[in-house]
């Protein structure tokens, strides 16, 4: 059984700032509004919270800080797209519900990282 099963805290496999915009909704298309995030992958899902470094460090508290948003990561594909914007080293992660985001990185180890460590969460998901 998953550890989530047995009321263990989720692993915490990666975090780190990057650039987002969200694509689609349910399959609609949206208008691209790039903004830098902090992303976290828990468990099976990936966390984007608003970037900490924009934000008033009076109002910034670590323990206390929402989500912006949240990802399911059952069932999702990644693929590289640079095709998709003036911008290097694009991915895509495409929700099993169509909800379609860009994640970008101006340094190519981090995002080809990033990919990796997404797709094996992916991976293992998709043999359980
Ligand atoms: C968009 C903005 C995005 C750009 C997008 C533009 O313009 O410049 O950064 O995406 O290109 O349409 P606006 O701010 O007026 O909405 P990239 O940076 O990813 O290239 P696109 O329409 O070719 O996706």
């Amino acid at each position: 059984s998953s550890p989530d099963s047995e009321g263990v805290t989720p692993e915490l496999e990666k975090a780190g700032l990057l650039n987002k915009t969200k694509i689609a909704e349910g399959g609609r298309k949206l208008r691209k509004n790039w903004n830098p995030s902090w992303v976290v992958l828990v468990g099976n899902s990936l966390v984007f919270f608003k970037d900490p470094k924009s934000q008033n460090p009076e109002s910034w508290k670590p323990g206390n800080s929402r989500p912006e948003s949240s990802v399911d990561l059952r069932g999702a594909q990644l693929q590289w797209a640079n095709d998709l914007s003036s911008k290097k080293n694009v991915f895509k992660l495409r929700t099993i519900t169509g909800n379609e985001f860009l994640l970008q990185s101006e340094t190519d180890s981090l995002i080809r990282e990033w990919y990796r460590t997404i797709q094996n969460v992916i991976d293992r998901l998709d043999k359980e």
